[in-house]
Order: structure tokens, then C-alpha cells, then sequence
């Protein structure tokens, strides 16, 4: 089914009105129409039927975990059809292609038009100087990458990228030739995803995952889902949130932006879904300002205190706060003093809105704030979701059924990865069992993350960068600066399923490793191996890939770790590669030894739904912090003010994306097909700057550096399109807006790029 695919004509635009209710009808029809374009009507059924059941694998789109029991025979939803249908596409990209395609053409492409080529089907390389990817052997390719690592002065001058895809195996075995390697150096996709939500947990209940469950959230009485897109980034989460409904749960979604799938609820799979108008999910819709949630969290724990004080014993948990806390006292004496003015203008809600969302908060036993990137991607990210865990702590919300946090996660097995050890600073424990399981000597300096990855490459102090799936050029900030810094190395390797903009913008030396994805039957020495991923909430479970792969050449994320390591150590190094790479039963038992919560990491994950990993707040009600308490905290209000004939932009996923993969063109909720390079603006502010609706504008951003001067970023060429978003503040889809996102514009504490909140201003076009 190979074939030119039309790349993105913005002439095309067609521009409707956003949509007040998520899924129904549509997205069956879409899930089947995407199936059968990719991949033909067997391999559709094939993959749609074996999604997410017992014997089938994990989906490759977000970490929803599945409902423990009960699984529906058809657990998809149509982003998540997509996510399996891009990736089993038929559509293949061969050496032919890269030999009528120079590198040069390819990058006047979308990253829409090089992903929907299809999967990548042979080792190629990028020789330096050349324009053309050639095929080349995967020995010599591991041999390439070993000897450019051999030359470098110290092993820092390597950066190890790892996406959120990659399975709990293969992250194992990374991290572990990383660290034997010499360096920590592991920038991942979760250093600009929840890596605030991380930072903000450990100081605070001392483990950085969420504490509820599916069965939590059906049992909550209230529920509160701050900067988060359900509908399109996390849809079977809808279903979870109509079984609150039915069980009398009050749902608040706190956005700017009134998106769909919080608005109404269609389910598809169910009949009302189809023919009726579907389950209201937010009972009520506090449209905030872009970064006012910290002000919103301060303000409610003010009135919470408030009305503690006229009736004392009704609001606080005393006994949580007294047993099982630190700080309380400080944190009191700080939330008192919230001017509700600040609170106000911060947030651009009523006195009134926020006085009912605290008086739901009194009446709630249980209640659970769920978040996601429009948390974390902001300057005070941290201390944001700080004080939404400051909240739950008053009314002892932590520990108990039905209550907690619920940090949303992204990419499909991105929590696992971190347990496996893909993080630049993994603790003592944890690399003191993994050098007396293998006898090696883990590196103890820190290494670098994501962004402080790119400064390095910038300034010459690393040369050599592998990615362990993604598209680090897309996925990271300050697109010009990212691409210089890449290009000065003098290796990139790409370890991927599909042609992206990353293999594009290389070092000296590029090199593309095709792997099996998911969703492929990964056979080694002739056995059906299978993988295993942990979920949003902590269960770790099997998926078993069943589709024969696009090509021979491809290998698993494994088989190429083990393979380059065995490249790079030579035959007597003390970790068993060779037994590694053809049984991954094997590398399961080192993690039973290295990992704490995976004894009989074999047995256990054979279980019908796999097993949960321990978490102490949760089960216990214990808190592995400093203190060893649950820390409140105090936090210095930010918020963000608008200057003048500026706007305040954020930029997000259209409904049509997985990130940097653009499945399609069409963010039907919202009501814009066929293009991309919108700019969602009120209608007033509109006015305001002398616009009309259509008007072609281009987007510079304002950026003060360090040394005082203002810096200028831009992105040119985008419509303008009247949303019910607030006043002064705008949205674009992401990566089209990542030149904007200067490199330094990071969340305090956990270095996340600041993608939420860009200032920025217009420029008609010529
Ligand atoms: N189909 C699909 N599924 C996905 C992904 C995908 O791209 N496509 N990506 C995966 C990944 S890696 C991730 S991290 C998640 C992302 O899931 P989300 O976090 O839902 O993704 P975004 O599109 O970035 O949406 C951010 C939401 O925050 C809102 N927002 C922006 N600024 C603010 C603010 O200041 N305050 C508040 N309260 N809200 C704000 C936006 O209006 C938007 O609704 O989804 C995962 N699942
Ligand atoms: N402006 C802005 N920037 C953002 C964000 C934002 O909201 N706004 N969000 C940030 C977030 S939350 C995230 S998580 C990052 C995402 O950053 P990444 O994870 O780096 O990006 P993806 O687009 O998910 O990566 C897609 C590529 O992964 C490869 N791939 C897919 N499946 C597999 C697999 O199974 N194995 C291997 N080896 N490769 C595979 C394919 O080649 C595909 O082209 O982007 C961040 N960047
Ligand atoms: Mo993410």
C-alpha cells in the first residue's frame, strides 16, 4: 500500500465550530477508516480485536490503564485505533525510498507527511557529507557506533534519549549498558512531560506516581481534572469517569479551554453513546487562565481553612494532618494570607466559582485531583501541584478509597521506563543492587536531561546521541537552536519504527535502526518472547505483539541494546547479552533482583491483569520523605500577568496526533480539518488587536534572557480562529510552535520545558 501520501496544503483549511460532546458514531467510523487506509481489513480486525485483551498486547497510545476484571472484548478507543493502525500500517519505507528521496527533499516535508510514508524496513546510514541514507549491515552498524563511543574523552560526551514507548525490558537493558558505559546521561520524554508532577510528589509523599486506581476514580465524590484533554489524550479515562457519574460522583474540569470529551460523553460502545446525547462528565467548567491553577489551589485552601474555622472538626482530617504530617502549621500560616484579589485575577474566574469548588471540596469524602500538561509544563509547575497535594493533605485525602492524586501520564509505558531506571539521577539504591546483580560500577554523577542534553550538544560538550524511539528534534524546545545543536555532533543514532524529522537533522554520521513495535511477533532463536509495561497506575502487565513484521532486517529494542553492547564490551563483559537478547524471561529475573516490588517478576506479571507495584502512601499510608510525613508546603504564588499587546499561548495536541505523529488532519472537536497553523484566539481579543477571523498572522515570541536583552522567536504563517478560549490567552497545536519555546524557558526544580505558557505577539502578514 505504499504510495505518495499529499503532504499539508494550509489553503486547504476548513474551519467549523468546536463540538460539544466526545466520541459517538464519529469515532467508530474513524478508528475503521484509519484501519482499513493503513492496513487493509484483516490486519484491522486482527489488531483491533487483540488491543489491550489478556492475550493480546498494551496499546502503544496513552498509559490508561485497563478497567482490572472487566474487560470490554473491544478495550479501544479511536485514538487509540489510530495509534495501532499507524503503527501496523502495510506502508513501508525501503532503501528505494531514501534513494529517491535526498535528505535535502525530505526535509521540506511535515512530520505528517514522513510518518504517514510508513514503517522503516532496513538499517541505513547517513554517511557524512552525503544526502542520501544507504542501507547498511547491523553488525557494521553497531561496530560504527561502538568506535565513535571508544573515542570519546569521557563516556559524558554521550547522551541516551529514550521515548515513553519503549518496554520495561528493553528500558532495563538501556539503562544498564548506559551505566556500564560510565554515564547517567538519560535525557527522556518525561523530563517535558510529568517530571514536575515527579519532583512535586517525592518531596511531598515521597514517591513520584499517583496514588489512585481505576476502582478509586468509580468510587470518588469528587473528582477535579485540571489542565488535562481526556477526550482526545486519554478517551477510555471518559468511561472510567461515566462509571463516577453513575455512582454520584461530582466531576470539575479546570481548563481554559471548554474541550469536548469534559463537556459530554458519548460512549461508543455503548447504545445510548450512539443514539442518544451522552453523559454530561464536568458538572461544572472553571475556564481558568493559562497558569492561574496555582492561584485556584492557594484561594480554595484559604477558604477550606476559613470555614474550618467557623466550624471547627467539619473540614480539616485533624488526625491525618497531626499523625501522618509535616508542616501544617507553616503551611496554614502562608494560605491565610492569599489575597483573594491576586486569587481573581489570576484565574479570571468568579469569587462565587470558587467558593462552590470549596464548598464541594467540604462535602467530598473522597476526593481526586487528576492533571496533566497543563500542570506540569508551566514555571511554577512544581509548586502548582504542590499545593493541589497541599489540598488533599488538609482533608487527609491521600491513602484512603477513592481519594488521591492522579497524575495523568503520557506515552505508554513512560512510568515504566523510569522504574526500569531511565532517569538522570536514579537514587543509590537502586544502582548499588544493580552493580551487585551484574559486578559492574555504575556512574554516581548525575547526568543530563532532556534539556540540559541540548545545551551540551550546543556547546560541544556532547557529541554522540542515540534515541531510543522518538523525535527528540520535534518533541524538544527552541526547534533552530535543537537542530544546531544535533548537527554539530558527531554521531546521531535513531533507534525507530517510522520516518521522522529526527533522522533528518543528524550529526556527522546518521544512522537509522528499524525496530519492531508493539503490535509485531518478536521471535528470537526461533521462541515468542514478550514484553511487559506498567500503566498510569502502577500495574505492570504483559503485551504480546502478533503481527508479522514489516521487514526481516527489523530487530527488537532488545536484540539491538544487546547486540550494540556486545558490540561495545567485547565477549568477556560481566552482563549475560547474549542470553539477554534471546530470552527476556532472563532479563526479568535480574529485575526481580535489582527493582524493589518485582519479586517473581515471571510469575507474578502471568497473572490475569499482571500485578501492582507497592506504593506506600497509598497502601499504608506511609511517606518515604525527609521528614518521614507527608509534607505540606508553601509555595510563593505565581501567576501570569499579560502585558499589553501581548498574549499568553499555550500549545497542545489536535485530536489528530500522537505527539510528533500526525495520524491525521482532522481535530474534529474542534472543528478544523485539513490544516494545521491556527492560532485559537477570543473573539475579543480580536477586536482588540484589529483582527478578522482568517487573518494570516505570524507568531514572535518574547523572551527575556538571562543577561537582560529580549530575545525574538518565530513561527510564521497561521490563521486566526475566534475560541471560546480566555481573554489574552491563545493556543496552536504542538510541534508546528516549538521554535517558540526558547531553551531557558524551563519550570522551576524539574527543568520542564515551559510549553504551556509562551508570550508572545502577532504580525500581520504581508
Ligand atoms: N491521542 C493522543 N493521546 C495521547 C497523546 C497524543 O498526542 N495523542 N500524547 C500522550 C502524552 S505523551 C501525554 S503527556 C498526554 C497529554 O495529555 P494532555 O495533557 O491532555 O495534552 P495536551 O494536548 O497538551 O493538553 C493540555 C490541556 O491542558 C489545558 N491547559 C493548557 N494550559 C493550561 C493551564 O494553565 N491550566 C489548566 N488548568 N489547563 C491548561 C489545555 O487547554 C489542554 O486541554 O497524552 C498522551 N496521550
Ligand atoms: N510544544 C510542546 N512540546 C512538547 C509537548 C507539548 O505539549 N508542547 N509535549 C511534550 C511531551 S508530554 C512529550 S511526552 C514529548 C514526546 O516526545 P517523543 O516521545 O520524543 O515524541 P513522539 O512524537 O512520541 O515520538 C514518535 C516517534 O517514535 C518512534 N516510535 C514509535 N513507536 C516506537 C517503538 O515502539 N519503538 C521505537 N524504537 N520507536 C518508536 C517513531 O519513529 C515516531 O516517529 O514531547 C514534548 N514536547
Ligand atoms: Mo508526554
Amino acid at each position: 500500500m505504499a504510495g505518495p501520501i499529499q503532504d499539508i496544503d494550509e489553503n486547504d483549511i476548513i474551519v467549523t465550530h468546536a463540538k460539544s460532546y466526545a466520541a459517538g458514531v464519529p469515532a467508530v467510523l474513524v478508528s475503521l477508516q484509519r484501519g482499513m487506509e493503513q492496513m487493509g481489513p484483516v490486519r484491522t480486525a486482527r489488531t483491533l480485536m487483540k488491543l489491550n485483551q489478556r492475550k493480546g498486547f498494551d496499546c502503544p497510545g496513552c498509559a490508561w490503564p485497563e478497567t482490572p476484571g472487566h474487560r470490554k472484548h473491544a478495550e479501544f478507543c479511536e485514538n487509540g485505533a489510530k495509534a495501532v493502525a499507524e503503527e501496523a500500517t502495510t506502508r513501508t519505507v525501503t532503501p528505494d525510498f531514501f534513494a529517491a528521496h535526498p535528505v535535502s527533499e525530505l526535509l521540506g516535508k511535515t512530520d505528517y507527511w514522513l510518518g504517514q510514508q510508513g514503517r522503516l524496513t532496513h538499517p541505513m546510514v547517513l554517511r557524512p557529507g552525503a544526502d542520501h541514507y544507504v542501507p547498511i549491515g547491523w553488525d557494521a552498524a553497531f561496530t560504527l557506533i561502538a568506535d565513535e563511543l571508544r573515542t570519546l574523552t569521557s563516556p559524558h560526551e554521550a547522551v541516551f534519549y529514550t521515548s515513553g514507548r519503549t518496554s520495561n525490558e528493553a528500558a532495563f537493558v538501556y539503562q544498564l549498558m548506559i551505566r556500564a558505559f560510565g554515564t547517567n546521561n538519560m535525557p527522556d520524554c518525561s523530563n517535558m512531560c510529568h517530571e514536575s508532577s515527579g519532583t512535586a510528589l517525592v518531596e511531598t509523599i515521597g514517591i513520584g506516581k499517583g496514588s489512585v486506581s481505576v476502582p478509586d476514580l468509580e468510587h470518588a465524590d469528587l473528582i477535579l481534572i485540571a489542565g488535562q484533554n481526556p477526550g482526545t489524550n486519554h478517551p477510555r479515562m471518559l468511561s472510567t469517569l461515566e462509571k463516577s457519574k453513575g455512582n454520584g460522583a461530582r466531576v470539575i474540569a479546570i481548563n481554559p479551554l471548554p474541550e469536548a470529551g469534559l463537556l459530554r460523553f458519548k460512549d461508543p460502545q455503548k447504545v445510548h453513546g450512539v443514539v442518544g446525547d451522552g453523559v454530561q462528565i464536568a458538572d461544572e467548567f472553571l475556564q481558568i487562565r493559562i497558569g492561574g491553577d496555582q492561584a485556584l489551589f492557594q484561594g480554595l485552601g484559604r477558604l477550606l481553612l476559613e470555614a474550618e474555622d467557623r466550624s471547627p472538626g467539619t473540614v480539616l482530617d485533624r488526625e491525618f494532618i497531626d499523625t501522618h504530617c509535616a508542616g501544617f502549621e507553616d503551611y496554614a500560616a502562608h494560605i491565610r494570607q492569599v489575597d483573594m484579589d491576586t486569587v481573581l485575577a489570576a484565574t479570571g474566574l468568579t469569587f462565587e466559582q470558587i467558593q462552590d469548588t470549596a464548598d464541594a471540596l467540604i462535602a467530598s469524602k473522597k476526593t481526586i485531583i487528576c492533571w496533566a500538561m497543563g500542570l506540569t509544563q508551566q514555571t511554577h509547575g512544581v509548586a502548582t501541584i504542590q499545593d493541589a497535594v497541599n489540598l488533599l493533605l488538609m482533608q487527609g485525602m491521600i491513602g484512603k478509597r477513592g481519594a488521591g492524586v492522579c497524575p495523568v501520564r503520557g506515552h505508554s509505558n513512560v512510568q515504566g521506563d523510569r522504574t526500569m531506571g531511565i532517569w538522570e539521577k536514579m537514587p543509590e539504591s537502586f544502582l548499588a543492587a544493580l552493580d551487585t546483580e551484574f559486578g559492574i560500577r555504575s556512574p554516581r554523577e548525575h547526568g543530563l536531561d532532556a534539556v540540559d542534553s541540548i545545551r551540551a550538544m550546543r556547546d560541544g560538550t556532547a557529541s554522540v546521541f542515540m534515541g531510543m524511539g522518538g523525535n527528540f528534534v520535534s518533541a524538544t524546545p527552541d526547534t533552530e537552536v535543537t537542530e544546531a545543536a544535533l548537527r554539530k555532533c558527531a554521531l546521531t543514532v535513531q533507534v525507530s519504527t517510522k520516518l521522522n524529522r529526527s533522522h533528518l537533522v543528524t550529526g556527522r554520521t546518521g544512522l537509522i535502526l528499524p525496530s519492531l513495535g508493539r503490535t509485531d511477533k518478536d521471535l528470537q532463536n526461533g521462541r515468542k518472547q514478550q514484553v511487559t509495561v506498567e500503566d498510569s497506575m502502577s500495574m505492570v502487565h504483559l503485551s504480546r505483539g502478533g503481527l508479522t513484521p514489516a521487514s526481516e532486517h527489523l530487530r527488537s529494542e532488545v536484540a539491538i541494546v544487546c547486540g550494540l553492547a556486545q558490540t561495545l564490551f567485547g565477549p568477556d563483559h560481566p552482563v549475560p547479552w547474549p542470553e539477554f537478547s534471546v530470552d527476556y524471561a532472563r532479563i526479568r529475573d535480574s529485575i526481580a533482583r535489582v527493582i524493589p516490588g518485582f519479586a517473581d517478576f515471571n510469575t507474578k506479571v502471568r497473572g490475569p491483569d499482571g500485578f501492582g507495584l507497592p506504593h506506600p502512601p497509598r497502601d499504608e499510608r506511609r511517606f518515604e520523605t525527609h521528614t518521614g510525613k507527608a509534607n505540606f508546603t508553601v509555595n510563593d504564588l505565581s501567576w501570569l500577568p499579560v502585558p499589553d499587546g501581548r498574549l499568553m499561548l499555550q500549545t497542545m495536541r489536535s485530536h489528530d496526533q500522537y505527539n510528533t505523529t500526525i495520524y491525521g488532519l482532522d481535530d474534529r472537536y474542534r472543528g478544523i480539518k485539513n490544516g494545521r497553523r491556527v492560532l485559537f484566539v477570543n473573539e475579543s481579543d480580536l477586536e482588540t488587536f484589529g483582527y478578522a477571523a482568517g487573518d494570516r498572522v505570524d507568531l514572535i515570541s518574547e523572551w527575556q534572557a538571562a543577561d537582560g536583552t529580549v530575545q525574538e522567536r518565530r513561527a510564521n504563517d497561521f490563521r486566526l480562529v475566534p475560541y471560546p478560549t480566555p481573554v489574552g490567552n491563545v493556543a496552536a497545536y504542538y510541534p508546528e510552535t516549538n521554535p517558540l519555546v526558547p531553551l531557558d524557558h524551563v519550570a522551576r526544580k524539574s527543568n520542564t520545558p515551559v510549553s504551556k505558557a509562551i508570550l508572545i505577539r502577532l504580525q500581520r502578514r504581508p
